[in-house]
């Protein structure tokens, strides 16, 4: 039997391993150096960050989880997220152009087979490319039941037609994961099928890149596809699967979008705390009002408890737990954290927090998106209270 010692872990483990902290350290390290010299620049001008991408990937931190045998460092989840939380501390736009990545990938991870693995996640660690996941429609975001791409089967070959909107990396992805209806009538969990889309196959169209309110650096657009036709071995998993490969999916990248979500919350906490500190009124620090030091403390309760829901969703998919339910938790407590924590970060600015010489308007703005996209804060509850019932039920 083992014997019993402080030092042997016998129940929660709260430390991360010493992998962990150096992935940790290398991300931090190239946020502050690599990220945030450059970020203002490229909120301002929406360009993408082609050349920080490049740097972030010759690193490792681009496309975390693809397994070794395809050429990655096969990353767990909770291990991606601790990598995310710091690059979103530099940028979450940027961020978001790197996570795009690992969700266009997620799919494949859930349900390739080893050729298409081989394929198209050994390209993705060959060279440093982008990836898109397009799913949501101009007519069905937060139903993806009710999106109307088709995919007809021709011969051996598919046929694809429809519309995709708000699609992250489309301006420079090398593939597309694409979800198509496959049967008109069968139930939804039957109905669709996922599949692999090389990107310069004739009969798509890429659409101009979206303005939107932050993380302006990411690249949105829409995807039309018109009679584009995709051989059989690029169908992910069977016929039908789609609908469950495509959440399948979200199990694996919502902690991380939640895990971006902290790391933005953390940089405003950190630079208001920074500004409280300096920033005298009424012959003291800000930080000494009462009123201001406990948004302060709201802030680090608020990201303290978020990164724990994110370390839970992460670990228990590590573990091949199903984990749906924890990562809807995790990214709707974090992404409401991280709105909370950028707009009181402004309004300890005061009319500087307002303003884009200071970094936290654009906190602000970025932080928006995390209560949208990878399922509104809705979506989330409505997976959360689904789950309740099932459990009462069970
Ligand atoms: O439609 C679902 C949903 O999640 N909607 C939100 C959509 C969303 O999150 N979109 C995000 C798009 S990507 C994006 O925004 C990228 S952001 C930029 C990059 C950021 C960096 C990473 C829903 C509303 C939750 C559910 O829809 P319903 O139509 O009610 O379907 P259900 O009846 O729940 O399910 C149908 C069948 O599917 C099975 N299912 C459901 N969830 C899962 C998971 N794994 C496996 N299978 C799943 N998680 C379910 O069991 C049903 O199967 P049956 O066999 O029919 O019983
Ligand atoms: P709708 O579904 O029309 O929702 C409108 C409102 O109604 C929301 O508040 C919603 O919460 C609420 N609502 C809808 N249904 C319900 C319900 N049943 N119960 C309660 N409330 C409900 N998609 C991709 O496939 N790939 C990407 O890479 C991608 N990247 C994105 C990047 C950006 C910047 C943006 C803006 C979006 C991106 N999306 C992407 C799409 C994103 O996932 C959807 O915008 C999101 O899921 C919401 O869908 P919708 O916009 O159609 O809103």
């Amino acid at each position: 039997a083992r014997a019993f010692s402080s030092q042997a872990p016998t129940g929660y483990v709260f430390a991360l391993s010493e992998e962990q902290k150096s992935f940790q350290d290398l991300a931090r390290k190239f946020a502050l150096d690599e990220i945030i010299p450059v970020a203002a620049e490229h909120d301002r001008t929406g360009k993408y960050p082609t050349e920080v991408i490049k740097k972030a990937w010759e690193l490792g931190l681009v496309n975390t989880h693809i397994p070794a045998e395809y050429g990655g460092l096969g990353l767990g989840v909770l291990d991606g997220a601790i990598v995310t939380e710091e690059l979103a501390f530099g940028c979450s736009g940027i961020q978001t152009a790197i996570e795009a990545n690992g969700l266009a990938e997620a799919p494949l991870i859930v349900a390739g087979n080893d050729e298409q693995k081989k394929k198209y996640l050994g390209r993705m660690t060959e060279e440093p490319l982008m990836a898109s996941y397009g799913v949501t429609e101009p007519g069905a975001g937060s139903d993806v039941a009710g999106l109307k791409t088709s995919a007809v089967k021709k011969g051996d070959k598919w046929v694809i037609n429809g519309q995709k909107m708000w699609i992250t990396n489309a301006g420079h992805a090398n593939w597309f994961f694409v979800l198509a209806r496959t049967d008109a009538t069968a139930s939804t969990g039957k109905a669709f099928t996922g599949f692999i889309v090389d990107a310069d196959t004739p009969g798509i169209q890429v659409g101009r890149k979206e303005i939107n309110m932050g993380q302006r650096a990411s690249d949105t657009r829409g995807v039309t596809f018109e009679d584009v036709v995709v051989p059989e071995e690029n169908v992910l998993g069977s016929v039908g699967q789609g609908f469950k490969i495509a959440m399948g999916a979200f199990d694996i990248t919502r902690p991380l979008v939640a895990s971006g979500a902290v790391g933005l919350a953390r940089r405003a906490m950190e630079e208001a705390t920074k500004y409280s500190l300096e920033r005298k009124t009424m012959g003291k620090e800000i930080f000494n009002h009462q009123a201001v030091a406990f948004m302060l403390a709201d802030m680090a309760i608020g990201i303290e408890s978020a990164r724990m829901m994110v370390y839970k969703a992460g670990y228990m998919r590590d573990q091949g737990q199903r984990n749906t339910w924890y990562a809807s938790i995790a990214k709707a407590l974090a992404s409401e954290v991280a709105n909370k924590t950028a707009a009181d970060a402004v309004q300890i600015f005061g009319g500087n927090g307002f303003n884009t010489e200071y970094p936290v308007e654009k906190l602000m703005r970025d932080a928006k998106i995390f209560q949208i996209y990878e399922g509104t804060s809705q979506i989330q509850r409505l997976v959360i209270s689904r789950g309740l019932a099932d459990m009462v039920k069970a």
